[in-house]
């Protein structure tokens, strides 16, 4: 990086526009409209780099689960640990819902910032403005969508999926200019760390001077206190009234989902009905088929016949609850090796469900191969409840909940991503 290009964007993006006319300054856009000590580039920016943090760690796993449900040809999902996806869903759940109150905090520290006058000023101005309002209304998306999703309201099928998905890239985008634009601002903001420690980078009568100047700005350091304290309460709260769906221990608190382990047909959580899915009717000729060199047609005393496995995991929705059970059935492996396949092949697993987004999904050579990965026929000694998938249904270890297929009637080699 050499200093004149520098110079030159500094230049550019430092340029003053005109104006607008003072007629205009009404409101909150007068001079001098707000006045709160905390609204200080300091609170600003730590909020903001918590902020910036939660999004992030968002951003990614929810990347990942993204990438399991469409993989590209060069992602590799393991079989194992088991709990792996059970941790980044329910990071991506914690870190979305934590991201509401620092939002609103966030906005907060800035809101008289967003009535400055005149609106632009500057070309960096602009942009970091406009940045702002594309990631409010991004962030704001997102966490509707995801909101309604943990509702298990799905009022657009697809639609929301699709919409959650680029809509997250549109808000990391937006983040990216943000801190790009504001830059300088952070720098100092985050230099600053607070009166009781260091103040990085800086000599000790120089740091003693920022502290003075930052405690003059943000007032006696009891508001300051309060506010952080009470920001943290209410991430805190967000959190642990949510992560109980997935964390037994806060179950009882937890308040703001819909899901809670232990609690639905055979102790486990139910996402879809026997009857709302139209998989009621399961009669004696019900079968298994199993395409391949050696096409199988099974009955469930022919299933039987198999060696029954029995395994202990969780069924991990990616509305962020999960619940583990132990699951008795036939390895898939077995039954793919029976029908003249190796155990490793890609395979489709089709429901008796005739609509819905989730009646297929494919399972992919790791979790084809691994020999936890169950046709279960019982849930934890019994016969599966027909809302648990009776007479059939796929577990198979770390695995996004809506490849857990229920009421499974035909495998078939080939097959990519859910829904395919
Ligand atoms: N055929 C079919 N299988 C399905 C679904 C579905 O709608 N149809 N829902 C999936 C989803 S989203 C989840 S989280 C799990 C939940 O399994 P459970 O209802 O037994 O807890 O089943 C999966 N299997
Ligand atoms: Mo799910």
């Amino acid at each position: 990086m050499t200093a004149a290009p520098t110079a030159l964007l500094d230049r550019v993006l430092g340029a003053r526009l005109p104006g607008p006319p003072d007629g205009l300054r009404r409101g909150p856009f007068r001079s001098g409209t707000f006045t709160s000590p905390l609204h200080s580039e300091r609170r600003a920016a730590r909020t903001g780099a918590l902020l910036g943090i939660a999004f992030a760690v968002c951003f990614l796993t929810g990347l990942i689960s993204h990438a399991i449900q469409h993989p590209a040809g060069w992602f590799v999902w393991p079989a194992s640990p088991s709990w792996l996806y059970r941790v980044t869903q329910g990071t991506h759940v914690a870190t979305g819902l934590a991201s509401i109150p620092l939002l609103l905090v966030k906005l907060w520290t800035v809101y008289p910032k967003l009535f400055e006058w005149p609106p632009a000023g500057s070309p960096s101005r602009a942009i970091s403005r406009l940045s702002i309002l594309v990631l409010v209304a991004a962030g704001t998306m997102q966490l509707v969508t995801g909101l309604i999703n943990i509702a298990e309201w799905y009022p657009w099928g697809f639609f929301f999926t699709t919409t959650h998905y680029w809509t997250g890239w549109i808000a990391i985008g937006a983040v990216a200019v943000h801190v790009g634009a504001k830059a300088p601002e952070i720098r100092r903001g985050l230099a600053r760390r607070g009166s009781a420690g260091a103040v990085a980078g800086l000599a000790p009568e120089q740091a003693a001077e920022v502290r003075a100047v930052d405690d003059a700005a943000e007032g006696n350091p009891v508001p300051r206190r309060a506010f952080v304290a009470a920001a943290g309460l209410g991430v805190a709260a967000v959190t642990l009234t949510t992560v109980g769906q997935t964390l037994s221990p806060l179950a009882p608190v937890s308040v703001l989902s819909p899901r809670v382990p232990g609690v639905g047909r055979q102790g486990v959580p139910v996402r879809q009905t026997a009857k709302k899915a139209g998989t009621t009717d399961v009669g004696a000729d019900y079968r298994l088929v199993v395409e391949g060199p050696n096409r199988l047609e099974l009955s469930l005393a022919d299933l039987r016949a198999f060696p029954q496995r029995t395994e202990r995991l969780p069924i991990t929705c990616v509305e962020g609850w999960s619940a583990t059970a132990t699951w008795t059935g036939v390895r898939l492996g077995d039954l793919l090796e029976a029908a003249g396949l190796p155990r490793d092949t890609q395979v489709t697993v089709e429901s008796l469900q005739t609509g819905g987004l989730y009646r297929v999904s494919t399972v992919a050579a790791p979790h084809a191969r691994s020999p936890r990965t169950l046709l279960a026929t019982g849930l934890d000694g019994s016969v599966l409840d027909p809302d648990h998938g009776y007479p059939l249904r796929l577990i198979a270890p770390n695995r996004p909940g809506v490849m857990q297929t229920k009421w499974v009637t035909r495998v078939a080699p080939g097959g990519r991503g859910i829904g395919s």
